[in-house]
């Protein structure tokens, strides 16, 4: 279980049932403060410190497995290369802090300095984390850009004086950042100056940083690749129908990992079905589809490889390997509009997966049927990006 998961089952230990908006409360605050904002809006009767006691158990020794959020390792790098200082707050105490960072050398070797939860007088939206970093770097606020993915965090950072980047780990029904989020005001001296749909629409260029240079094709390739192992379901009906692009839909339990979770946009990637160990390259979309405004989250793999008019995966398992970003997920003007650009996604992800940097995942032993895999067929595979997560480990 990772976090989201923890504090759905403590909820419902307790007859609650976690919503999106209490779960958000909870985001980037110290977990007692956060533990007692979700007891308060789901009118859960026990104190915060009886909550905590009740998840640490179940986390305490899994902090070590949260996967980076994609693109935090691609910045944290970049940015450390051309000599940019760095600076961590977050609300987590310093000992979690030192066990999710007990795998991930290159984050603790990143960060000069790092402000947590219990060496502060006031934990976020208050702004002290923020302020006693710029102190301790020697800096400005002025100078300092924030990237956060909490609201809590994004107004802390705000009120230190810095500039915030928001970047929502956590959506509301149909895919849509909470009212909690200051609206961005770019070019402001301090304050939310851009709201983004994912850390790799960050373009340091835009703050006087170096850009990136690691697109491979029209691609930006994934550190960690993003596994996700599901059953084929069915969609809504028009993949076929409305855009002549069938998706072989993922279901909705095999979303709930600790990165499908976090994840939106458009990706390319690897893909087997059923029994087969066929592999075949894969565009895919993550999220809420904003043309048809879905409630739910899905996960809609377009397998680049004519089966015929028979084919129907219904049912049958579905393995994917998602090794490269696209874009984000957009409305179109029209469908045709929608279509075209699908299409393009194709031709995209037909180019780049060529690449040698991709086309070797193409070989992971994850893409082999459960039953052939090298763990034990019937037990759940648990992997590195199956593990907790907790978004802070974004933020700087
Ligand atoms: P739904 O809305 O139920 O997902 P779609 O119209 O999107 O229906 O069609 C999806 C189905 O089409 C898949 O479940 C699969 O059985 C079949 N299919 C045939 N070819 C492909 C392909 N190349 N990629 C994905 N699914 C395909
Ligand atoms: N839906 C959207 O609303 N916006 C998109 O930008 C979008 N991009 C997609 C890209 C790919 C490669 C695929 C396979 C699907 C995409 N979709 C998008 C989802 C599409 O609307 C969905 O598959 C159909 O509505 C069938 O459910
Ligand atoms: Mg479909």
């Amino acid at each position: 279980m990772h976090l989201p998961q923890v504090v759905r089952c403590v909820a419902e230990s307790h007859g609650a049932v976690l919503t999106a908006e209490a779960a958000e409360l909870a985001l980037g605050m110290r977990p007692l403060e956060a533990w007692a904002a979700v007891a308060a809006a789901l009118g859960i009767e026990r104190s915060a410190q009886e909550l905590f006691d009740q998840s640490e158990p179940l986390l305490r020794d899994r902090w070590h497995e949260a996967p980076l959020l994609p693109g935090v390792a691609r910045l944290v790098a970049h940015l450390r290369a051309v000599g940019l200082p760095m600076a961590l707050a977050t609300s987590t105490s310093r000992a979690t802090l030192g066990r999710k960072l007990a795998s991930k050398a290159e984050m603790r070797e990143a960060f000069a300095e790092a402000c947590c939860g219990d060496e502060v007088a006031r934990g976020k939206p208050a702004p002290d984390c923020f302020v006693q970093l710029a102190a301790r770097l020697g800096v400005d606020p002025a100078d300092c850009l924030v990237i956060e993915d909490a609201p809590a965090g994004v107004n802390a950072a705000g009120a230190a004086g810095m500039r915030v980047v928001a970047v929502p780990s956590m959506l509301q029904k149909g895919g849509k950042p909470s009212a909690q989020y200051p609206a961005p005001t770019p070019g402001a001296a301090a304050g939310c100056v851009a709201l983004l749909p994912s850390l790799l629409e960050f373009r340091p260029e835009e703050y006087g940083l170096p850009p990136f240079q690691d697109r491979i094709g029209e691609t930006i390739p994934l550190h960690p690749l993003i596994h996700l192992r599901g059953t084929v379901v069915k969609g809504f009906g028009r993949g076929s129908r409305e855009l002549g692009i069938p998706t072989a839909n993922v279901d909705a339990d095999s979303l709930r990992t600790a990165l499908a979770e976090a994840v939106t946009g458009i990706f390319g990637g690897w893909c087997s079905v059923g029994d087969s160990p066929a592999v075949y390259k894969t565009a895919l979309s993550i999220g809420w589809n904003p043309v048809y405004g879905n409630a739910e989250k899905t996960c809609e793999p377009w397998i680049l490889h004519d089966f015929g008019e028979a084919a129907d995966f219904c049912g049958a398992e579905i393995r994917l390997v998602i090794c490269a970003y696209i874009r984000p997920e957009a409305n179109f003007e029209s469908l045709q509009a929608l279509i075209d650009r699908i299409h393009r996604d194709g031709e995209v992800v037909q180019e780049a997966l060529e690449d040698e940097r991709y086309l070797q995942h193409a070989k992971d032993p994850f893409l082999l049927p459960s039953a052939q895999h090298p763990a034990p067929a019937g037990e759940p595979v648990q992997r590195a990006d199956g593990g907790p997560t907790e978004a802070a480990d974004g933020s700087a």
